[in-house]
């Protein structure tokens, strides 16, 4: 086992993979930026190393910086979290080329699996359900119209070097494909500087259910189930439960069998996510694969009882799998809820500031894997989540009523936050009844506002708003903090730099969350 390992990462998942250390006797050394000084990772870490300014691409996403950190600190091995640079072949590349470990799979299995393209044709390769359409890149509008002939519209135009739901298009019809094709290529160029586009047959009210998998350096690999990750707001996903509500040990069995085939095409080993989209029929189609530890891994841990992180770090050091497939098992019911720093009544604007006060829950089946502190500021540089809230329970109803529970002991002062929000949709009876699937959080907010029309400033309004509607209130907001900050009139900002670092921060966090 490592000695030492740096965490390339903040926030609450440096905490937890500090944790993982702990419970392994690894010693971890933390990184930091100027914003997060006084971060809880830091506290917690027996040392920690500055990267530099607060924004990400001078500190969290300098490559140079954090190998350095890592030489300096005497870590063996660098684990990167999720986000920043954690799916960046040349980071695994330049960390190995340095003589150190990366906790994560090898930079080929991350390239092979970073283009949705390659991706496709490794799962074909498996034998695995792809979703109906091409895996090679479309030479021009002839050829996208004879392939959406052939699966039948309507389809939907991909950027191959995309995910997250960036640069994805709908077509209908024959009618609308050559500015749809034109469109989707120019977005395509514009978010990725790629502009290869291709096609698939557009799946109608989809579950998004992704495979949770394990793999060693020697050929194992083994999956622990799948993830209910359907509530998504603006693709970010917002509640997450293992297992699906709609599933059952055959279906399981044999998506996860075919996430495994599909690692394996990959040569793949450490931790590895494989998505799924699940139409009405209850037909699986895989999407792609995420090369890293996801957000949503507790509910796999508090439903099988593996700790992943433990798992992914004893696999870079070369260690066996401690589990095989027939071990793993599947008990009761996990959901998460990512607690944000970010007010629902405005558009979920982001309410970065002083955590003037916090008590967290805690009880029967309750975990919170939090990434701040009382007193501790939350800075406006990053994706502004501050826990991650998991109830287990024996039943889906259990778990349901425990996390309402602990959303209702959850105190938080000083800062808005996404717990209200949580506490509506955990007694919406289409939630309750397992109704759900990728338009949820759409019909949710269409509901409340039939129920209350007038309300036009509410969390009604905001499924609909666009980024530059976000960003614009992000904006205010900030002046309004920066106002206050300096003792200040709050609509006046005291310092004209404030606000466009503010417009950059935004603009992050709707860019760049995971
Ligand atoms: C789709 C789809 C329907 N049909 N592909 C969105 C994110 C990206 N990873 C894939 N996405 C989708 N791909 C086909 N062929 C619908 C979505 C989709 C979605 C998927 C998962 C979670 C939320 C979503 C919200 C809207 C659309």
């Amino acid at each position: 086992m490592f000695h030492r390992i740096l965490i390339a990462n903040r926030g609450e998942i440096a905490v937890r993979i500090i944790r993982a250390c702990r419970d392994l006797g690894v010693s971890p050394a933390a990184v930091y930026s100027d914003a997060d000084r006084d971060a809880l990772h830091v506290r917690l870490a027996d040392s920690a190393w500055r990267l530099g300014p607060a924004p990400s691409s001078e500190s969290y996403l300098v490559i140079d910086r954090i190998i350095d950190a890592a030489r300096r600190s005497g870590a063996e091995a660098i684990h990167p979290g999720y986000g920043f640079l954690a799916e960046n072949a040349a980071f695994a590349r330049a960390v190995e080329a340095a003589g150190l470990i990366f906790i994560g799979p090898s930079a080929e299995s991350i390239e092979l699996m970073g283009s949705k393209t390659s991706a496709r044709e490794a799962a074909q390769r498996a034998g695995a359900p792809i979703v109906p359409g091409t895996a090679q890149r479309l030479e021009d509008e002839a050829m996208a119209q004879e392939i959406a002939l052939q699966v039948g519209f309507p389809v939907m135009l991909k950027a191959a070097a995309g995910g997250g739901g960036k640069g994805m298009r709908v077509v209908a019809s024959a009618e609308e494909m050559a500015s749809a094709f034109s469109l989707a290529k120019a977005e395509a160029q514009a978010a990725f500087g790629d502009d290869s586009v291709y096609i698939e047959k557009f799946i109608e009210r989809p579950r998004h259910i992704e495979i949770q998998i394990a793999g060693d350096r020697y050929g194992n690999i083994v999956h622990l189930g799948e993830r209910e990750c359907s509530i998504q707001r603006r693709h970010q996903k917002v509640i997450e439960e293992c297992p699906a509500s709609f599933n059952d040990a055959a279906l399981r069995a044999r998506m996860g069998e075919a996430a495994v085939e599909i690692a394996r095409a990959a040569n793949y080993y450490s931790l590895g996510t494989l998505e799924f989209l699940v139409d009405i029929h209850r037909n699986f189609y895989f999407l792609e694969m995420n090369t890293r530890l996801q957000v949503e891994h507790p509910v796999t841990e508090m439903a099988t009882g593996v700790d992943l992180v433990r798992e992914q770090i004893r696999i870079a050091a070369g260690e066996r799998l401690s589990i095989r497939q027939e071990d793993i098992e599947w008990r009761g019911s996990a959901i998460e809820c990512r607690v944000y720093a970010e007010d629902p009544e405005q558009n979920f604007m982001p309410s970065p500031g002083r955590i003037a006060r916090l008590r967290t829950p805690s009880g029967p089946g309750i975990r919170d894997d939090g990434g701040v502190y009382e007193g501790w500021d939350v800075p406006i540089y990053y994706d502004p989540m501050i826990s991650k809230l998991v109830a287990w329970g024996a039943t889906r109803e259990e778990a349901i009523g425990r996390l309402k529970r602990a959303l209702g002991e959850y105190e938080v002062g000083g800062i808005r936050t996404t717990i209200p929000f949580f506490l509506s949709v955990l007694d919406d009876e289409e939630f309750r009844r397992g109704e759900i699937d990728t338009g949820y959080i759409a019909r949710f907010f269409e509901r409340r506002r039939n129920a209350d029309p007038g309300n036009e400033n509410s969390a009604t309004a905001s499924a609909t708003a666009s980024d530059e509607e976000r960003i614009a209130a992000a904006i205010a907001a900030a002046m309004d903090y920066t106002g206050r900050a300096n003792g200040s009139r709050p609509e006046a900002p005291a310092n004209p730099q404030a606000a466009s670092r503010w417009k950059q921060a935004g603009r992050m966090a709707v860019l760049n969350r995971r």
